[in-house]
């Protein structure tokens, strides 16, 4: 049985999306009054896809799915192009979702959720988003404060976890990350808890310290439960554009990402990153960050997020 599901939010989507649309989209409608459909339209077309970090390789391809559609649909009127794209744009977003929800419901709990992503990228602040609307739903939370490089980042979790009504576990600065998920694993399954949610450090000495460490922790969880962590949560800032891609791939491949938070998006005029990564990582957008509140979330919907985009 499906575990979750959250509430679609529109309004937050539009929210995040703001930015992106202000310059982008005037230009986008100026394409589509265009007289006609030449060589020139697509150039145009393709130049603005690329200008709101759709990515080269996705922006040709969205092209070339649209100049076929033209041909086969036989389509003279630009306007209707405009309607293709959306529904090119919502399939490829569509393209790695999977069935059924965010988190499956284990044999016995808590479902896991360990958090990953640089330094600075918003993990432990979309960790009190996701908290949030856990709670909202019912669920009780334990939060891991397993990032114990900086002293700083155990007290923003706490802090978080106090105003979002979770309780977090921690031990002091510079001991074990594992140490600590092991801890409040056995702690949130002696409560019954729902879900465990693991932040953890974004930075250390080099890469691959952290990859290491990153991966201890997923064996420390997975001696308790074969089946966890049941979610690695890649956290992306939305802003960085291109290179959060190219981030996104040493953690996919050092840490098996299954979904991302995409943090920021309010912050960023090129929300078209949304479907680079979408279409190059092939990799879930669960959830999109829209503030710097906890309320500041939307779950992420291919729908929502086209109609935000153009409407
Ligand atoms: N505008 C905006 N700011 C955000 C969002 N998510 C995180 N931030 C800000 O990004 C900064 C870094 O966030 P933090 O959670 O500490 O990142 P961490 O180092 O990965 O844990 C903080 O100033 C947050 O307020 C978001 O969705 N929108
Ligand atoms: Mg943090």
């Amino acid at each position: 049985m499906a575990f979750l599901r959250f509430r679609r939010r529109e309004k937050k989507t539009q929210e995040g999306l703001k930015r992106t649309k202000q310059g982008w989209l005037r230009r986008v409608a100026g394409v589509f009054n265009s007289p006609k459909i030449d060589q020139e339209f697509w150039d145009v077309l393709e130049e603005l896809l690329i200008s709101a970090d759709v990515g080269m390789s996705t922006t040709v391809k969205l092209s070339e799915a649209l100049q076929e559609r033209v041909k086969n649909e036989r389509i003279r009127d630009p306007k209707q192009i405009k309607q293709a794209l959306r529904e090119e744009m919502v399939s490829i977003l569509q393209g790695p979702s999977k069935d059924g929800d965010f988190l499956e419901s284990p044999d016995r709990g808590p479902a896991v959720v360990l958090v990953v992503g640089v330094n600075g990228g918003g993990k432990t602040t979309s960790i009190a988003k996701l908290t949030y609307a856990l709670r909202e739903e019912g669920k009780t939370v334990i939060l891991a404060a397993a990032d114990t490089f900086r002293a700083a980042a155990i007290e923003q979790l706490e802090i978080w976890g106090d105003r979002v009504g979770a309780e977090v576990i921690a031990h002091q600065q510079g001991s074990d990350p594992g140490a600590v998920a092991f801890d409040a694993f056995n702690s949130a399954r002696s409560k019954g808890t729902d879900v465990l949610i693991i932040d953890t450090a974004g930075r250390l000495h080099t890469k691959t310290n952290l990859m290491q460490e990153l991966n201890k922790i997923k064996r420390v969880v997975s001696r308790i439960d074969s089946s966890a962590p049941h979610e690695v949560l890649l956290v992306l800032d939305a802003v960085i554009g291109q290179n959060g891609v190219v981030q996104a791939r040493h953690f996919v491949e050092a840490t098996g990402v299954t979904g991302i938070f995409l943090a920021k998006l309010d912050g960023s005029a090129k929300g078209g990153i949304v479907l680079n990564i979408c279409d190059e990582l092939a990799i879930p957008i669960r959830f999109i960050g829209t503030g710097e509140g906890y309320e500041d979330m939307a779950p992420f919907d291919a729908e929502d997020f086209v109609s935000a985009l153009f409407d």
